[in-house]
């Protein structure tokens, strides 16, 4: 009898959504009933799956999505990774009259005593808007989390997505792509937060790198009041510019006709290297200060280069000089105008001009996959085009069919943050310099623009340059991404303002990178420099 009565009000409580706020989150509300409220003015919810999950691993459900990955950040998965036990909520829904499909993942640790009150959302990369697989590590810290696959699906290829037909861009797909299935998978991940634990999270916060950056950038220009705190690492903002500028290395190895090995690429970088490393001070094989260095590559014009995969020997020559000075340099319009930034110095270029050789005389340039298909398909609208036979005007002509039709859907480059200071969001970038994938140089372009706009921005977002660091971490250089969020979160909490990022290198003098040293980044536009002393200790660093 008492059994009775405690089930059926239970029961009737989680029907009218308020088991939560009496009993407290658990298996026993891990049901759709609990969610029944939950949905948005603007969509139409075709699949609604509430489960209680047991040693979540990132891919439990058989919904697909949770397999795309996250592209170019990392994540700790694996059989080692420790796992969780959640309440799953996965919808599908469509925002009806557009034929689209967003899968959206939300993630709550299952028992109340095990969510430590905030809510996280980690960014995708790449053409990965995010996934399942996504929410794993922020629900391994004990945060409520969503992820949405952002409107297609992500072990398919763009083509299959970003056309509507052959000649017609897929309008609601990218623009689910750009922002609004994510600010949708915010808004949803939260109310289920509330739903679940009757009580909003204390603090929400966005984390993400590459296109994970550019993410967390459109939450601080468009929706900053849904977060309290953002990391927008090597932002792949100014995606109208930076994405066609990718292909210019590959277009110009055509223009040029050489496509270079890799051992040459890297005797290119080497060489400026050599040439600029002490420019800083320091003999560490990085060049901390950019525009400093100017070296040109047709110094090394008849140089020999001994290569070992495929092996022998190769001399360079003019048109390879020229490449390796264009990669540099970055795209120019046949006119000669500024169009975008290049690649720093010690920027590996294997990234742009990846080459697949079948003897040191007869090699491959592979482009860039991303910006291949951003060409093709959302500039050429054409999924068969052959983006080896452009001309100089085509390649000029799909640049500025870019800016003119894709900056406001997805360049995320708007310097007016006034609704972000207003709301009292923080926001911290970071870019590593020799970013081998997005030129480091957008991102200053971008913050010296919000500076413009706003004198006071650094009381609000701040932007750290990481010397010698590549594409969201690794390099030689001081990598600040595993301390950033932690720092971001002290400032939004406790009112600790970043003065510097702690980044952390491979020592001088020591080959792995189990002896470190560590460098305190310095936010823009102030320089990471060396005054004297032990370059493996920071003290012998500062901020001028
Ligand atoms: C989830 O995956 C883990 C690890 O593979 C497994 O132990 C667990 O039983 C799965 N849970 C469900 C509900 O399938
Ligand atoms: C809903 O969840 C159940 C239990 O995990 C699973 O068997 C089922 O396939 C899921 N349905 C969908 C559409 O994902
Ligand atoms: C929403 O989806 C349901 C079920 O799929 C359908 O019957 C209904 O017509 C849809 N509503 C709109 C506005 O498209
Ligand atoms: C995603 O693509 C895979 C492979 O092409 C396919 O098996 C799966 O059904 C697709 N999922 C959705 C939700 O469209
Ligand atoms: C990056 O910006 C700096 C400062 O404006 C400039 O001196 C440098 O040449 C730029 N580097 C590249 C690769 O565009
Ligand atoms: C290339 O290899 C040859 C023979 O091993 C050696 O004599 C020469 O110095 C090497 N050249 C370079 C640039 O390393
Ligand atoms: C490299 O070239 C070989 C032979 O032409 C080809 O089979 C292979 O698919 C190419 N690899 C890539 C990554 O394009
Ligand atoms: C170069 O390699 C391609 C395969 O990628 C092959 O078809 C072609 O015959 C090769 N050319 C020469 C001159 O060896
Ligand atoms: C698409 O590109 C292919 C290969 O470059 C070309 O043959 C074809 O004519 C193009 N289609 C259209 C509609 O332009
Ligand atoms: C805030 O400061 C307290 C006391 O120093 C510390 O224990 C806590 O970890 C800090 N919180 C954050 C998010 O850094
Ligand atoms: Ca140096």
């Amino acid at each position: 009898m008492v059994s009775w009565i405690s089930t059926s009000i239970s029961t009737i409580m989680a029907l009218s959504g308020l088991a939560q706020g009496v009993l407290g989150a658990g298996a026993s509300s891990c049901t759709v009933s609990t969610f029944s409220s939950l949905t948005l003015s603007n969509i139409n919810i075709t699949n609604l799956n509430v489960t209680a999950v047991y040693n979540y691993n990132g891919a439990n459900s058989s919904s697909t999505g949770g397999t795309g990955g996250v592209g170019m950040i990392s994540a700790s998965t694996g059989s080692t990774a420790p796992t969780v036990n959640i309440c799953l909520v996965y919808m599908t829904y469509t925002h009806p009259g557009q034929n689209d499909v967003v899968n959206t993942w939300i993630g709550l640790p299952l028992e109340a005593s095990d969510w430590n009150s905030r809510f996280l959302m980690d960014g995708g990369g790449g053409w990965v808007a995010g996934g399942e697989d996504v929410i794993l590590e922020p629900l391994m810290s004990g945060y409520s989390s969503s992820s949405t696959d952002g409107g297609h699906n992500t072990t398919a290829s763009t083509a299959d997505w970003g056309l509507t037909s052959e000649g017609n861009t897929n309008w609601p797909a990218l623009w689910d792509f750009a922002s609004v299935a994510l600010v949708e998978a915010a808004v949803l991940g939260k109310k289920a937060t509330e739903t679940y634990y009757g009580s909003a999270p204390k603090y929400s916060y966005w984390n993400g790198c590459s296109t994970g950056g550019r993410q967390g950038h459109v939450m601080a220009q468009q929706h900053p009041d849904l977060f309290d705190g953002i990391v927008g690492g090597a932002p792949a903002i100014n995606w109208d510019k930076f994405i066609p500028s990718e292909f210019w290395s590959p277009f110009m190895a055509q223009l040029l006709d050489t496509q270079p090995p890799l051992c040459v690429l890297d005797a290119f970088t080497d060489a400026a290297i050599e040439a600029c490393d002490m420019l800083d001070g320091v003999k560490d094989k990085i060049i901390s200060y950019p525009g400093q260095c100017h070296f040109k590559a047709s110094s090394m014009i008849g140089r020999t280069v001994n290569c070992s995969d495929p092996s022998g020997t190769i001399t360079i020559t003019k048109a390879m000089t020229k490449l390796a000075d264009a990669y540099w340099e970055g795209p120019r319009s046949a006119e000669g105008r500024f169009e975008w930034h290049g690649f720093h110095y010690d920027s590996d270029m294997s990234g742009m001009l990846t080459t697949n050789c079948t003897s040191l005389h007869n090699c491959t340039v592979i482009p860039f996959s991303i910006s291949d298909d951003w060409m093709k398909v959302f500039l050429a609208r054409n999924s068969s085009l052959n983006t080896d036979s452009l001309t100089r005007l085509d390649y000029d002509r799909l640049f500025r069919q870019s800016v003119n039709q894709y900056a406001s859907v997805i360049g995320t480059e708007s310097p007016d943050l006034t609704e972000m200071k207003l709301a009292g969001t923080k926001m911290i970038a970071w870019h590593g310099i020799s970013d081998p994938l997005i030129p480091a140089n957008g991102t200053v372009d971008y913050y010296t623009r919000a500076m413009k706009f706003d004198p006071d921005v650094a009381e609000y977002y701040r932007f750290f340059l990481a010397p010698g660091v590549g594409h969201c971490g690794g390099g030689t250089g001081f990598d600040p991404s595993d301390t950033v969020f932690d720092t971001l979160r002290a400032w939004v909490e406790n009112g600790t303002v970043p003065d510097t990022l702690k980044g952390i290198a491979t020592a001088i003098g020591h080959s792995t990178s189990s002896t470190t040293r560590t460098g305190h980044l310095c936010p823009y536009p102030k320089v990471f420099t060396y005054t004297s002393g032990d370059p493996n200790k920071a003290s012998s660093f500062t901020c001028v």
